[in-house]
């Protein structure tokens, strides 16, 4: 068995191309870890979230080591954890998107629920002396039974990756309970960035708001406007990954804010940073949003409504405050304000790039 003390620290993370695996990888880095990251083989490039991290591997004292595997190929997982011999594995990696989840249950069970096993097992048969952290979801807690949501809040899944979670979590929990094994499950609520996804509804709206207000964009097609969550910065959050991972007993968190806002807010203040204040007309499908001319910048579009909808989260973060010292340095509005100024940069790049304007 390896001596994690004695030797500097390795982390190993998987979903590394994703948005929280690039915020966490920056800060191990930061913190001089050595960094083993999985990515898997695409038909075009998918570091774009890392690219600024990359080291040269021929050079001397490389810190970042990325190798090809999936969470589906159990075989690739073992080759890397023998190789990287961590002393810390974040399980990052899944089929994160609720919506297509309904689209792909069987790939999604797959890869966000037994990828978490096939880990598990790795770090079992290997006999690695690990700490284990596992992205747990509040899409665990769906049709909600109490609200605030906390560590003692029952699941009511609803959505196959919910369900997959739900499998990652209890498989957490019982290698933890069964094998002595450090191995932490982060129920994270909504978390985003100017990194996030395009096609989860902060990062649509943020970067919906800038291309119409440069005249890149007529409309943002959305679904159900007042499912509410409680969203903070993905920067605070993987701070919160990290210190479950220091602390003496091995545990479980909820990281949330501790508020909840629509998703009907959240265009607002998108828009009104754009200069385009958002009035709503109509109801239901027939709902719009008017810009200041009357002109139409929102509308519904039933394809974005779920089979089985998650309408509240609201979580209790005061556990990590207690016990992890960790509490969110960004709310609401500056978030907004954060991802809308990065996606006015990045449009207005394109526009360059596309000769649709000038520098
Ligand atoms: P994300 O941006 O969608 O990143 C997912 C990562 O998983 C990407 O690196 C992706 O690789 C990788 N991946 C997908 N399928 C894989 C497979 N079969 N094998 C190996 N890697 C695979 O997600 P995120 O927002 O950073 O979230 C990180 C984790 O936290 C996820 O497990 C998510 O479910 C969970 N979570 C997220 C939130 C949130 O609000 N962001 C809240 C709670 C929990 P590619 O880049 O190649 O696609
Ligand atoms: O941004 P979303 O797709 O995130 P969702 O479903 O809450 O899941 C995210 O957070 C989870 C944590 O609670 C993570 F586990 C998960 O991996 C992922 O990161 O949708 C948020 C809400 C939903 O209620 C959805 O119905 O926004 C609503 N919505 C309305 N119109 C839309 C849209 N969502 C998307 N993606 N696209 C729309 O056009």
């Amino acid at each position: 068995m390896s001596d994690s003390t004695q030797r500097t620290k390795v982390a190993l993370v998987t979903g590394i191309t994703g948005q929280d695996g690039s915020y966490l990888t920056e800060l191990l880095l930061s913190k001089g870890y050595e960094v083993w990251g999985i990515i898997r083989r695409s038909s075009s490039f998918n570091t774009d979230r890392i690219d600024h991290l990359y080291q040269d591997p021929h050079e001397p004292n490389v810190r970042l080591h990325l190798r090809y595997g999936d969470l589906s190929d159990a075989s690739s997982l073992l080759k890397i954890f023998a190789e990287a011999q961590p002393t810390e594995v974040y399980n990052l990696a899944a089929q994160s998107h609720v919506k297509v989840s309904f689209d792909i249950p069987e790939y999604t069970a797959d890869v966000t629920g037994v990828g978490v096993v096939r880990i598990l097992e790795a770090i079992r048969q290997l006999n690695l002396n690990t700490r284990f952290y596992q992205a747990s979801s509040s899409e665990l807690y769906g049709k909600v039974t109490e609200t605030p949501q906390s560590e003692t809040t029952p699941f009511w899944p609803r959505s196959p990756y919910a369900c997959a979670k739900a499998l990652g979590f209890y498989m957490t929990r019982n290698y933890r309970e069964s094998y002595g094994m450090f191995a932490v499950n982060g129920i994270l609520f909504n978390h985003e960035s100017p990194r996030r996804g395009e096609t989860f509804v902060t990062r649509k709206i943020s970067r919906a708001a800038a291309r119409i207000s440069l005249g890149m964009q007529e409309t943002l097609y959305l679904g159900n406007l007042d499912a509410r969550r409680d969203w903070g910065f993905a920067g605070d959050y993987v701070e919160a990954m990290w210190r479950m991972l220091q602390v003496d007993d091995p545990d479980d968190f909820v990281i949330a804010t501790g508020e909840t806002h629509t998703v009907r807010e959240f265009c607002e203040l998108c828009f009104q940073e754009v200069g385009l204040p958002i009035e709503w007309k109509g109801s239901e499908a027939n709902e719009v949003g008017l810009g200041p001319d009357g002109q139409v910048m929102i509308r519904i579009d039933p394809k974005y409504f779920r089979p089985a909808e998650v309408d509240l989260l609201l979580g209790d973060p005061s556990k990590a405050r207690r016990l992890l010292n960790w509490s969110p340095t960004v709310m609401l509005d500056e978030l907004a304000k954060m991802m809308v100024h990065s996606d006015l940069d990045l449009s207005k790049h394109e526009a360059i790039e596309r000769g649709i304007a000038t520098a």
